[in-house]
């Protein structure tokens, strides 16, 4: 019997991770992988962020435990949408991205988001091969995540702060999670935004867009 240690998977998943890089760099698209909890406010933020970012060609990977429910909710704002149903795992992995590049026609997009498998632990461990990889945290969660789930601030390149009007009415203290990720992660940008209000997603939404300049230009 051959034991497999998660080493060696994670070492697969890696590779797996580095082609998908190749395939999006040689293509010009830029990936962005979504984790957070189970309603950390993922799909709401990307319903608000294909509103606005509505003249660059843009695709969605839409990953979720069996429904098709939030593949729906996004369909009418992006070009071109598939949804992956794991059955159960907690995550997604880059072998199943590389097979979706491969047979879907997501290189003809510009913009390619992921929403991962809602939870803070396994979607951190597995490289997807993105360029950009943002965590989620809603006010509603309170603001000693990052303490309790490091890992997952630790790899993102940015945390965004949903649910941003219902602060008045949470305990959340933005200026202890500002230290607590600075701790952690002192390149990781911050954003606070609100899909009722607005509030803050013209500042993610530039920041995307300059992303996406700097990915052409290279
Ligand atoms: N008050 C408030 N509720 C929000 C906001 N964003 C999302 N929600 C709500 O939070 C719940 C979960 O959002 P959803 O986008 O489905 O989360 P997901 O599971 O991470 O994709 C839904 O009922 C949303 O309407 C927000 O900015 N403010
Ligand atoms: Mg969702």
């Amino acid at each position: 019997m051959r034991v497999y240690l998660a080493k060696e998977l994670l070492e697969a998943n890696q590779n797996n991770a580095g082609e998908n890089r190749s395939l999006l760099r040689a293509s010009g698209v830029l990936m962005v992988n979504l984790i957070g909890s189970p309603g950390s406010g993922k799909t709401a933020l990307l319903e608000h962020t294909l509103k606005k970012l509505s003249g660059y060609r843009t695709a969605v990977i839409e990953g979720d435990l069996y429904t098709d429910e939030d593949a729906r909710r996004l369909s009418s704002w992006c070009n071109q949408i598939v949804q992956i149903n794991t059955e159960g795992s907690c995550h997604l992995e880059a072998g199943y991205i590389g097979h979706l590049l491969a047979q879907e026609n997501l290189l003809s997009a510009e913009l390619l988001f992921i929403e991962n498998i809602g939870n803070l632990v396994c979607p951190a461990e597995f490289d997807l091969g993105e360029d950009i990889r943002v965590v989620l945290l809603s006010v509603t969660e309170g603001n000693d995540k990052p303490r309790k789930y490091p890992l997952a601030f630790k790899v993102a390149d940015a945390a965004v702060v949903t649910k941003t009007d219902l602060l008045p009415y949470c305990d959340f203290n933005l200026n202890q999670l500002n230290e607590d990720l600075r701790k952690i992660n002192e390149n990781l940008a911050l954003f606070t935004v609100s899909t009722k209000t607005g509030e803050g997603l013209g500042d993610w939404c530039k920041w995307l867009e300059k992303l996406l300049q700097r990915k052409r230009s290279a």
